[in-house]
This record gives C-alpha cells, sequence and structure tokens, in this order.
C-alpha cells in the first residue's frame, strides 16, 4: 500500500507548490528505486549503493536542498530540507544520514567557512552527486566531548601535517573528500579541513557487524603525518563554534527524518491492526490497541508542527541552537517510541524484516546516539533554561 503520511493539522495548506513538489518526486524515487533494495540490504549488512544513486539524488535536488544556485546547489530552503529528510527516512535512516551529512556536514561547512575557489571546487560535484562526502569529529576518546579532540594539525611551510583518528564517521570508507576537524597545535584553535581521497597518511576504513544503519555505512579515518595543502584548509573555521554550526543544520534535518521513519511504523501498525483478527475481531477494534495508535498519531502530529516551525525560523534567519536541540530531542524520541510501540503491536511479526518497525527501532538506536546523544540535548536545553551549564563536572 502506497505510504500515506499524517496530516491531521492541515501542514500541506501551509507548504508551498515547490515544497510539496520535491516531497513528491523524492517520494516517487524511493518507492520505485530504493524501497525494494532495502530489505535485503539491512539483513545483509551491505550499504544501499550510495555511489549509484547519488547520482539521481543530485538531480532530483536532494542534496545541498538549502544552498544557493550559485554552486550549483538546488537553492531551496530549510523546508524542502526537512521534506527531503522525512521522505528518505520512512524509507531508512541511514538514507537519511546520507543526505544530512552531505548537505549539513559537508556542504555547508565547505559553502560558510571555505573560499570561492573551494565552493566553485567541491560544492557542484557533491550537489549533483558525482562525489561523497564524509564529516570527521568524533574520535575514540571524544564523542559527546568533541572540543578535547585530540587530532592536532600543525602548519609547516605550506602544508598542514594531521594527526590523529577520527571514528563513527558516517560513508567514511566510500567518501571521496572529508571535512575533518583538528586542533592547531600552535594556536589551540580548532579548524576545519578537507582531505581528499588517497591523500598519503590517510587512511578510511569501514565498521561492521553493527546492529543498526545496517543499510548504511559508517567507518574510520586515520591521519599518520598526513600533509594537506594549504588551500584545503577551511579558512573561515575556526574554535568548536565551526563544527557545532554544521551540527545545527544535520540535526534540524534528523528532526524531520524521525518523523518519516515514526510515520511509516504508525501506518504499518495501523494497517496491520484493521487487517489482523484476534478474539473474533481486528485488533484495531480494541481500546487498548486504540491507545497505542492514539499516542503515536499525536506526538507524531505535534512532532510535525515543532519541525515545520523551527523550519520556518531557519528560512527567517530566526533559528537558533536550542530551537534544534528540542526539535531533535523530541522527534527521535517521538520516533523510538512509534517504532517500539508498532513492533509491540505486530506481536511475533513484529520482529520479523518482512515488517518495518523492528529494522526502523534499531536505526533509531543510532539516531538518538548520533549528532548530540538525547542527554546532550537535554543539557543543551538544561543551560538554556536555568543559564548553568551541567555538562561538565569537577570531580
Ligand atoms: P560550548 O562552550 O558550549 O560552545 C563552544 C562554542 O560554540 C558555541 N556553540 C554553538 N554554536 C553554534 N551552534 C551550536 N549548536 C553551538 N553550541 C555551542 C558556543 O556559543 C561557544 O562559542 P564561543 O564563541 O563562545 O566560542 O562548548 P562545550 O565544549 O561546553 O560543548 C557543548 C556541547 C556539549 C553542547 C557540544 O560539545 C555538543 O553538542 N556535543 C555533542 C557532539 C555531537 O553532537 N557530535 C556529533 C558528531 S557528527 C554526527 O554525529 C553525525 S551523525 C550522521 C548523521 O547525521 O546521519
Ligand atoms: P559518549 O560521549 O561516550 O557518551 C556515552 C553515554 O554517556 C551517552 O549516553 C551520553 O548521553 C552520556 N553522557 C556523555 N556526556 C554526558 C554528560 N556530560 N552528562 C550526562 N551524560 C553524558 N560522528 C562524526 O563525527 N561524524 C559522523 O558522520 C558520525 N556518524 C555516526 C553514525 C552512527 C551510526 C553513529 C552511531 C555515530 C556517528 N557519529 C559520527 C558519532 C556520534 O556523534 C557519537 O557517537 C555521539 O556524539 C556520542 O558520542 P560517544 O558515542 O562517544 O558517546
Amino acid at each position: 500500500m502506497a505510504f500515506r503520511g499524517i496530516d491531521f493539522f492541515k501542514l500541506d495548506d501551509v507548504f508551498s507548490k515547490e515544497e510539496k513538489l520535491i516531497r513528491k518526486s523524492v517520494r516517487e524515487f524511493l518507492t520505485k528505486e530504493i524501497e525494494p533494495l532495502i530489505k535485503e540490504a539491512f539483513h545483509k549488512e551491505e550499504p544501499i549503493p550510495f555511489k549509484k544513486i547519488a547520482p539521481k539524488m543530485g538531480e532530483l535536488g536532494m542534496l545541498g536542498a538549502f544552498l544557493p544556485e550559485e554552486y550549483g546547489c538546488p537553492g531551496g530552503n530549510y523546508v524542502e530540507f526537512g521534506l527531503i529528510c522525512q521522505e528518505v527516512e520512512r524509507v531508512d535512516s541511514s538514507l537519511r544520514s546520507f543526505v544530512a551529512v552531505t548537505s549539513g556536514l559537508v556542504m555547508y561547512p565547505i559553502w560558510k567557512f571555505g573560499n570561492e575557489e573551494q565552493r566553485k571546487k567541491y560544492l557542484p560535484k557533491l550537489a549533483s552527486g558525482e562525489i561523497i562526502g564524509c564529516f570527521g569529529l568524533t574520535e575514540p576518546n571524544h564523542g559527546s566531548d568533541p572540543g578535547s579532540m585530540e587530532t592536532t594539525a600543525k602548519k609547516d611551510g605550506n602544508e598542514w601535517v594531521l594527526n590523529g583518528a577520527k571514528t563513527w564517521i558516517t560513508e567514511a570508507d566510500i567518501a571521496d573528500v572529508a571535512v575533518v576537524f583538528a586542533k592547531d597545535v600552535d594556536s589551540g584553535r580548532i579548524r576545519g579541513f578537507i582531505v581528499e581521497r588517497g591523500t598519503p597518511g590517510f587512511s578510511q576504513s569501514a565498521i561492521t557487524q553493527k546492529g543498526s544503519m545496517r543499510a548504511g555505512g559508517v567507518g574510520e579515518l586515520g591521519f599518520v603525518n598526513c600533509r594537506i595543502p594549504e588551500k584545503n584548509l577551511l579558512p573561515n573555521s575556526g574554535g568548536l563554534k565551526s563544527p557545532l554550526m554544521c551540527l545545527n543544520q544535520a540535526r534540524y534535518g534528523i528532526s524531520w527524518g524521525a518523523l518519516g521513519a515514526a510515520m511509516d511504523c504508525y501506518e504499518t501498525a495501523l494497517n496491520y491492526t484493521k487487517e489482523r483478527t484476534q478474539f473474533g475481531e481486528p485488533l484495531a477494534a480494541y481500546q487498548l490497541v486504540q491507545e497505542k495508535l492514539v499516542k503515536m498519531f499525536m506526538e507524531i502530529s505535534k512532532g510535525q508542527l515543532v519541525s515545520y516551525r523551527v523550519g520556518r525560523l531557519l528560512d527567517e534567519g530566526k533559528g537558533s541552537p536550542e530551537l534544534i536541540s528540542f526539535a531533535k530531542k523530541n522527534n527521535v524520541r517521538v520516533a523510538r517510541m512509534c517504532a517500539r510501540t508498532a513492533r509491540e503491536l505486530l506481536g511475533a511479526n513484529g520482529i520479523s524484516l518482512d515488517y518495518s518497525p523492528i529494522r526502523h527501532m534499531a536505526n533509531i538506536e543510532s539516531v538518538y546516539t548520533y549528532e548530540g546523544t538525547n542527554d546532550i540535548h537535554t543539557l543543551i536545553l538544561g543551560r538554556y533554561i536555568t543559564g548553568i551549564q551541567a555538562f561538565t563536572r569537577k570531580i
């Protein structure tokens, strides 16, 4: 049955023609070309062939949606970016990861912190899906606290020498370019670099045997006396604020994406409980079942209003990290609850990969952890309302 989605608050009335059009074209592409691959990819832990599908995504305007046309990007807005994320994640979170990382964590920093030469060199190719990027911030010893990173950059003539390691990096092994953050040993400031595949001293590898995001790729980046030309330093990056500004983009995309996964779980559970009969009646006829369906329906509907409003505020230049933390934390929590509830409503069939909830449920565990764990977003909001930071404790 074709995906319907939820629109209780008639958001379709306030989406523009362009916003609805991109959602429609992305949905059609996914239904025809990607959905049939997902179950197998997850089961076998064989990532979707991103290199093959990225050009099609580029053609449809799915990559860097909110970035300007002058660099070959779609020139859309944040609501379009959100709707794209919603559509891809209702199919699989690993697809949304690809879209959010490419758009928010690779293209955005090149656009925001790069110079004209870098923008013109990389953005058109990333937007068209000709090349693939990744974003290296997390390290083996520093996840939630990236400010303590150990990867170093040392200026040596016209080059920078990078040493260190990044882990749990989406598309690490297949990326043609990596946007990597390292600490300048002389100034102590965090700077961003573009590292190209094949650079001597730069290694890329995959992490396997994952219980989540099995249709996607994640891996490690290594730097051993890796020499980067000065022209690959992102000149306008400086301090932890730079990578955190990138995270704002992707976290916002996640807030929509999580609702896509949640809607798919809800719809699967709704269809299933209307069809499956126990004790002589469809499951959907029982009050306990209806209570679960209503809870999913209401939480998804509320989450949609949150993401829509944050998107419009971002488009008006009135966004803030705290609004984005609210949306990411809330909507991922909703998706986690919906995946679990849908799984439960499907009974034993709920643990079969023939149905999507168990796959979404496993994927959402990653989404709950990356881009700032649920706890980190609680602490960001806690700091906002109390004015007291509770991230660090001197013991
Ligand atoms: P703190 O002192 O709070 O901030 C340092 C500077 O940054 C500014 N700032 C922000 N600026 C823009 N956007 C934000 N969201 C910002 N948050 C903080 C802040 O104003 C300050 O500026 P300045 O000018 O005073 O220097 O820094 P802290 O070290 O105390 O850390 C704060 C904390 C814990 C919130 C931050 O480190 C954090 O968010 N940690 C979570 C790390 C994280 O999210 N990593 C994600 C890695 S990428 C990933 O997971 C990709 S998943 C793949 C996919 O999306 O599919
Ligand atoms: P830790 O920081 O060690 O946290 C462990 C636990 O402690 C968590 O529950 C956390 O909430 C809690 N905790 C930590 N600090 C506090 C505190 N102060 N107070 C209370 N509780 C706290 N990173 C990238 O840079 N690029 C990527 O592309 C990328 N892709 C990823 C893809 C996947 C599938 C996954 C799973 C991760 C990815 N990451 C990526 C890494 C991700 O951002 C980190 O896993 C995340 O930031 C958390 O870091 P950690 O795993 O080291 O956990």
